[in-house]
């Protein structure tokens, strides 16, 4: 399997390689592929070197996957010249996500619906797989009428701007800012662009990307969502409002029996998912599951995930690894 990875030196990139490396894809050839200033340069992949080729290289070398995450603009303009090539590209960005003729995938939910033709896969935002994973198998049970979310979001998602944004401030030193305020000692209420509902793009993601997994259109979701000086991972607190009855005891079995998530909740010895646990992890952890005293069809939860790795990276290897595994 010949793969080409589209941004392999930016953050996620690099998650990729390490995620491809750590599972043993079934990888006969890498095609790291950077912006031209890092064109040339080499980069280490399960002890051996490759070399970092432009876009066009690339797509001369006909690899059967490719997986972006070079931002939407690359993925919208280079995507399809991929995709005439007849490579599968599996996509970080959202340039395709809300398109209705491309699939939005988290394995564990909706890869069975993949099929040869779906020559562009489009890979969630990190916020909303984290949620996703955690609606599905109670949605499929209780069946879900709203979901609030709140997010505490790590500063990796914005890039690496950001980070160094914030050491800087950690250190007291001066430099860029990825953010209009400081990072450090602070929490801001502002992911992404504002749109002219007062939303952030963010926050429309968690709404309308979640209908679409879900492939429901009554579930309603309304977000916040928050920058905080986190790396490690994204938090959520979730309050769901179920259309049918239930017992407590029975959502937390069916969110522990469901693949890809782990449960990480018992408050008598103060365990709970925090980011500092879920970093480097592939898994979605949900805690904090507890009835909403103000409300008898409804819960609150907690739910934390490596952004970088399920929310992006290891999410754009699974699909992958189904596309191998089931001869997609
Ligand atoms: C954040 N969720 O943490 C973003 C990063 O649409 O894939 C990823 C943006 C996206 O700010």
């Amino acid at each position: 399997m010949k793969v080409a990875v589209v941004g392999a030196t930016g953050m996620v990139g690099q998650v990729m390689l390490k995620v491809l490396a750590e599972r043993n894809f079934p990888l006969t050839e890498l095609i790291p592929v950077a912006s031209e200033k890092s064109v040339g340069k080499e980069i280490e992949f399960n002890g051996k070197k490759f070399k970092v080729v432009s876009l066009e290289t690339a797509v001369q070398r006909k690899p059967e996957i490719a997986l972006f995450s070079a931002g939407g603009n690359t993925s919208l303009e280079w995507a399809p010249k991929f995709a005439e090539a007849g490579t599968t590209v599996i996509d970080n960005s959202s340039a395709w996500r809300m398109d209705p003729t491309k699939k939005l995938v988290v394995p564990e939910i909706n890869a069975s619906s993949l099929t040869k033709e779906d020559k562009i896969i489009a890979n969630p935002n990190c916020s909303t797989i984290q949620l996703v994973l955690a609606l599905k198998p109670l949605h499929d049970k209780f069946k879900i009428k709203r979901a609030i979310v709140s997010t505490y979001q790590s500063i990796t998602g914005t890039g690496v701007k950001a980070v160094q944004q914030l050491e800087n401030e950690y250190k007291g030193e001066k430099g860029e800012m990825a953010y209009p305020y400081p990072i450090h000692k602070n929490a801001i209420p502002h992911c992404d662009v504002f749109l002219e509902n007062d939303y952030t793009k963010e926050e429309m993601k968690l709404t309308h990307e979640t209908k679409k997994i879900l492939d429901d259109d009554a579930v309603l979701v309304s977000a916040t969502a928050v920058r905080i000086p986190v790396v490690g991972g994204h938090s959520e607190s979730v309050n769901i409002e179920f259309e049918n009855d239930f017992d407590i005891a029975e959502v937390k079995a069916t969110l522990k029996d469901y693949p890809g998530i782990t449960l990480q909740d018992n408050p008598a010895v103060n365990t709970y998912p925090m980011p500092i646990y879920a970093e480097g992890k592939n898994d979605v952890f949900v805690g904090r599951i507890r009835k909403d005293h103000s409300h008898p069809r409804a819960i609150n939860m907690w739910i934390v995930a490596d952004n970088l790795r399920k929310g992006a990276a290891t999410n754009a290897v699974q699909i992958a690894e189904y596309l191998i595994t089931q001869n997609v």
